[in-house]
C-alpha cells in the first residue's frame, strides 16, 4: 500500500486568509479520518491544536483523542508524524523556541514536550518542527547568535527528553524562508542541515522539506531533496505545488512546477526514501466540501501517475543511451583511481583541454525525453 498521509490541517483548512473569512465549515476530525481512508490514504498527521482547541482541559482532550482513536481503529489509518502548534495563538507572535520573552519560550518548550506523550501513544515515529513564528521583521530585534542558541537549546532539550523517556522519536525541522514572519530562521534545507550539525543530538534530527517553501526561495527542490538524502537527513517530506517565488500557495501536488514534480517523484522512488508521502496542501478557498475531497484524491493520483511516468522514463532504452551520452553513469566513478597517490596523480596524463571542450553533453535531449514521458507521448 502507498504510504500516503495528510495533515488534518490540510483538508480541515476553512479557507481563512489575510483578506477574507472562512469559506467552509469546520471539519469533524473523525469524519476527515474516515473520508481520507476511503480515498486511499494510509495515515494522518496533526498538530496538538488540530485535535483539541488550545487550552482544552484534560476531560476535553480525553474526549477528542478517544473519538480520533476510534476512527483510526475502525479504518486502520496510522499516525506516522505529529507536530506542535507554536504559531496560531497570539502568545507566539514573536516565536516559540526563540521568542525574546523567556516566559513564552518556557511555555512553548513545555507545549512540545507534553505533546510527545500523545505522539508516542498514537505510535508516531517522527516529530516535525515548523518554526513559522521563529523569525523577525526588524533585524536589530532578533540577534541571530542568541536566537540560534535558544533554537538549539530547545531542539536538544526535546531530543534529550525523547531519549530519556525511551520514545525513540526522530525529529524533522521544516524550513521556510518567510510567511508569516518577514524572515524565518532556518529558511532553507541548507540552513537547517548546517544548524543540525551543531546539535548535541544531531543523529536524531533531520529535515521535513516542503516543495513550495524551497521554491518560494527560488531554489531547486529536487537538488535540495537530493542533498538531504545524500546526508541521510530526509526524515519526512511535505508534498504540494507552488508557482515560483511568491506567497506560500500550498497547491495540490503537481499543480505548480510539474516537471520538477516529475523529477522529484523519480528521485523519491529511486533514491532510497522510504518515509511517508505526506501532502501538506490547502484545498483552494473556492472549493466546497466535494472539492476538498476531490483535491485530496488529486494529490495521490498525481503522485501515482508521476511514479508510473518516471518508471517508463527509466525503462526506456533511448533514455538509458541518453544518460550514457550525458555522462550520468560516468559521474558515479570516483575521480581518482583506487589507491592512486596524489604525487602520481600530479605527474599528469594525456589530456587535451580543447578536444575535451568539444564534447556535447546532450542534456537537452535528455530533458526532452523526460518531457515526452511526462506528457505520455512515449
Ligand atoms: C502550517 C505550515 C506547514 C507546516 C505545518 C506543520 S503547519 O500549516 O504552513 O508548512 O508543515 O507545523
Ligand atoms: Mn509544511
Ligand atoms: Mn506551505
Ligand atoms: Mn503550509
Amino acid at each position: 500500500m502507498d504510504k500516503f498521509s495528510f495533515g488534518l490541517w490540510t483538508v480541515g483548512w476553512q479557507g481563512r486568509d489575510p483578506f477574507g473569512d472562512a469559506t467552509r465549515p469546520a471539519l469533524d476530525v473523525p469524519l476527515a479520518v474516515r473520508k481520507l481512508s476511503e480515498l486511499g490514504a494510509w495515515g494522518v498527521t496533526f498538530h496538538d491544536d488540530d485535535l483539541f482547541p488550545f487550552g482544552s482541559d484534560a476531560a476535553e482532550v480525553g474526549k477528542r483523542v478517544t473519538a480520533f482513536r476510534a476512527a483510526l481503529d475502525e479504518t486502520g489509518m496510522v499516525v506516522p508524524m505529529v507536530t506542535t502548534n507554536l504559531f496560531t495563538h497570539p502568545v507566539f507572535k514573536d516565536g516559540g523556541f526563540t521568542s525574546n520573552d523567556r516566559s513564552v519560550r518556557r511555555f512553548a518548550l513545555r507545549k512540545v514536550l507534553r505533546n510527545l506523550e500523545l505522539a508516542a501513544e498514537l505510535g508516531a515515529e517522527t516529530i516535525v518542527m515548523w518554526g513559522g513564528r521563529e523569525g523577525s521583521e526588524v533585524d536589530a530585534g532578533k540577534p541571530m547568535h542568541a536566537a540560534l542558541d535558544r533554537y538549539r537549546e530547545a531542539v536538544d532539550t526535546v531530543a534529550q527528553y525523547s531519549v530519556d523517556q525511551g520514545y525513540g522519536f526522530r525529529f524533522a525541522l521544516e524550513p521556510k524562508p518567510n510567511e508569516p514572519r518577514g524572515d524565518i530562521l532556518l529558511p532553507t534545507i541548507g540552513h537547517a542541515l548546517a544548524f543540525i550539525s551543531t546539535l548535541e543530538h544531531h543523529e536524531l534530527v533531520g529535515v521535513n522539506p516542503e516543495v513550495g517553501h524551497e521554491q518560494m526561495a527560488g531554489l531547486n527542490f529536487v537538488h535540495g531533496i537530493g542533498q538531504a538524502l545524500w546526508q541521510k537527513k530526509l526524515f519526512h517530506i511535505d508534498l504540494n505545488g507552488q508557482k515560483g517565488p511568491r506567497y506560500d500557495q500550498d497547491f495540490v501536488f503537481g499543480q505548480g512546477d510539474l516537471l520538477s514534480a516529475f523529477f522529484l517523484v523519480d528521485l523519491l522512488e529511486n533514491g532510497g526514501y522510504e518515509g511517508p508521502r505526506h501532502f501538506d496542501y490547502k484545498p483552494l478557498r473556492t472549493e466546497d466540501l466535494d472539492g476538498v475531497w476531490a483535491s485530496a484524491a488529486a494529490n495521490m493520483r498525481t503522485y501515482q501517475l508521476l511514479r508510473e511516468r518516471a518508471a517508463a522514463f527509466r525503462a526506456d532504452p533511448e533514455v538509458q543511451e541518453a544518460l550514457k551520452i550525458s555522462g550520468v553513469y560516468e559521474l558515479a566513478e570516483p575521480t581518482l583511481n583506487e589507491g592512486e597517490s596524489i604525487t602520481d596523480f600530479l605527474k599528469g596524463e594525456d589530456f587535451d583541454a580543447d578536444v575535451a571542450a568539444e564534447r556535447g553533453f546532450g542534456f537537452v535531449r535528455l530533458g526532452q525525453l523526460a518531457t515526452e514521458h511526462l506528457l505520455g507521448a512515449r
